[in-house]
């Protein structure tokens, strides 16, 4: 695929990003098989930066990837959730920088036992990610197969639902109450403050979808309810994070559950199995309800994401999930709930909050500012299962994202989740603290799994890309 890097400010004086094909789609959705080589050419549209606002990224100049420089206009591409190799041409975002003018090849290999399920592609220049992704810069990625591990899905419609987040205009009011720190959009039909009329959607009565939803926020944390007749209707969950839920259990078919409201943290992804309204509904509605992220946190307040509408006649989606084809006999991240760690490290966020300072560190070491010259942070072994312990302890909720694989949640608060919770994920909330000394901070156990192929440098970070850009990440490297 050949993506042109464009940038543009609409009718409200917003600036928007977008990858576009030459043939004008805008962000389109790409579908891979596992064992598929992707090959995209990312051309950076973007005027010319003015004269000095250029500066050399690294010092380490056999890390350089694309371009040396990083100024206002670099890019680069993250497959997020992809557990793909974190070497230069591949999912590498320390070093690679695409500027104004420049082509740069990715070529990523989908692995053979990649998850069948929904990942993401968005820009990830550090300081820059943030602005990027609230333009829009953002696409949907299918890892086909995913009716070979859950078979209900097979021959249902399927849509796709990205939902992002964007600048409010100059001028409005600050946030809080009902006024959000971020307008939504869902797959770009905008859901603008304060009309904040969401896109509708027909569906045929009783008609069973797969809507596949990944929350490509810069910043906004989604609480996903679906309700007919203002009555919290059960999402049958197939999938978290591009991965079918429960699935690791020797026999390679997912355990479907219900939950009557989702956290979908920015960059988490949702598959689920929607059943239309019945004759008897009169109104259905897919919203997020207020998040609480804190008092130093954004205001998230409910908002309406989706109408649906009844029609016997409503056009299908394009899509519709293949029938079963191939057993699936090798499956990535088998065996991690049984294996035995090496190791369990502590990792927790901070703030110095006035000083819009955000760090993430491992217990012992000194808080530091992300910055591409760092030395990792943690050393792994390949081949090796480490346990995490990754607390929070600042006044708003924070967004653990791990690159390059999977993790999967043991426990909250040193309680061990319930089985249904218990998935594998690539993004995960932890809550806020309350600032009372004498409660303690919120915490996850996870258990990452170094098993596979890929060795090298790579980063994990708040995935509320403001902390991210504002220096809350850090580097692993993963050696042979
Ligand atoms: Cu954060």
């Amino acid at each position: 695929v050949n993506f042109n890097y464009n940038t543009a400010t609409d009718s409200r004086g917003l600036t928007l990003y977008c990858f576009t094909t030459p043939d004008g789609k805008e962000s389109p959705t790409l579908h891979l098989n596992p064992g598929d080589t992707l090959v995209v050419n990312v051309t950076n549209r973007l005027p010319v930066p003015a004269q000095g606002s250029s500066m050399l990224l690294t010092t380490n100049l056999s890390a350089v990837c694309g371009d040396a420089y990083i100024d206002p206009s670099s890019v680069n591409m993250h497959f997020h959730g992809t557990n793909t190799s974190p070497a230069c041409h591949s999912d590498e975002v320390i070093h690679t920088l695409i500027n104004s003018g420049e082509t740069f090849s990715y070529t990523l290999v989908i692995p053979p036992d990649e998850p069948p399920g929904l990942y993401w592609y968005h820009p990830h220049v550090h300081g820059l990610a943030e602005a990027a992704v609230l333009g829009g810069a953002s696409g949907a990625i299918e890892v086909n197969g995913i009716q070979n591990v859950v078979p209900s899905v097979a021959g249902l419609p399927e849509r796709f639902i990205v939902i992002r987040d964007q600048v409010l205009p100059d001028g409005s009011p600050d946030p809080g109450g009902t006024v959000p720190s971020w307008d939504l959009s869902v797959n770009y039909s905008q859901i603008l403050y304060p009309a904040e009329v969401p896109p509708t959607v027909a569906m045929r009565p009783g008609e069973k979808q797969l809507w596949r939803v990944v929350n490509a926020s810069a910043d906004t944390i989604l609480q996903l309810q679906l309700l007919y007749n203002n009555v919290l209707q059960p999402i049958q969950v197939v999938a978290l994070d591009g991965v079918p839920v429960s699935s690791l259990n020797g026999t390679s078919q997912a355990i479907t559950y219900n939950e009557g409201s989702l956290m979908l943290p920015p960059a988490g992804r949702v598959e689920f199995i929607i059943t239309g309204p019945g004759t008897t509904v009169n109104t259905a509605l897919l919203r997020t309800m207020t998040v609480n992220a804190g008092p130093d946190g954004d205001n998230d307040p409910q908002r309406n994401l989706l109408y649906i509408t009844r029609s016997a006649t409503a056009p299908e989606p394009n899509l519709t999930v293949p029938a079963v084809t191939t057993a699936v006999t090798t499956q990535r991240f088998s065996g991690l709930a049984t294996a035995t760690p090496v190791t369990t490290r502590q990792i927790y966020f901070s703030e110095d909050n006035p000083n819009s300072q955000f760090f993430i560190t491992v217990q012992g070491a000194t808080p530091t500012l992300f910055n591409a010259n760092l030395p990792p942070a943690i050393v792994a072994k390949q081949g090796t299962v480490e346990d995490w312990v990754i607390s929070n302890r600042t006044l708003e909720n924070h967004e653990f994202h791990m690159h390059q694989i999977h993790f999967l949640l043991l426990e909250r608060d040193g309680v061990p989740v319930s089985p249904n919770q218990q998935q594998m994920l690539d993004t995960i909330d932890i809550p806020f603290w309350s600032g009372n000394p004498k409660q303690a901070y919120h915490t996850v156990k996870v258990r990452m799994d170094f098993r596979g192929p890929d060795t090298g440098d790579f980063v994990y970070h708040c995935h509320i890309l403001e902390h991210e850009d504002l220096g809350m990440m850090a580097i692993i490297r993963v050696i042979p």
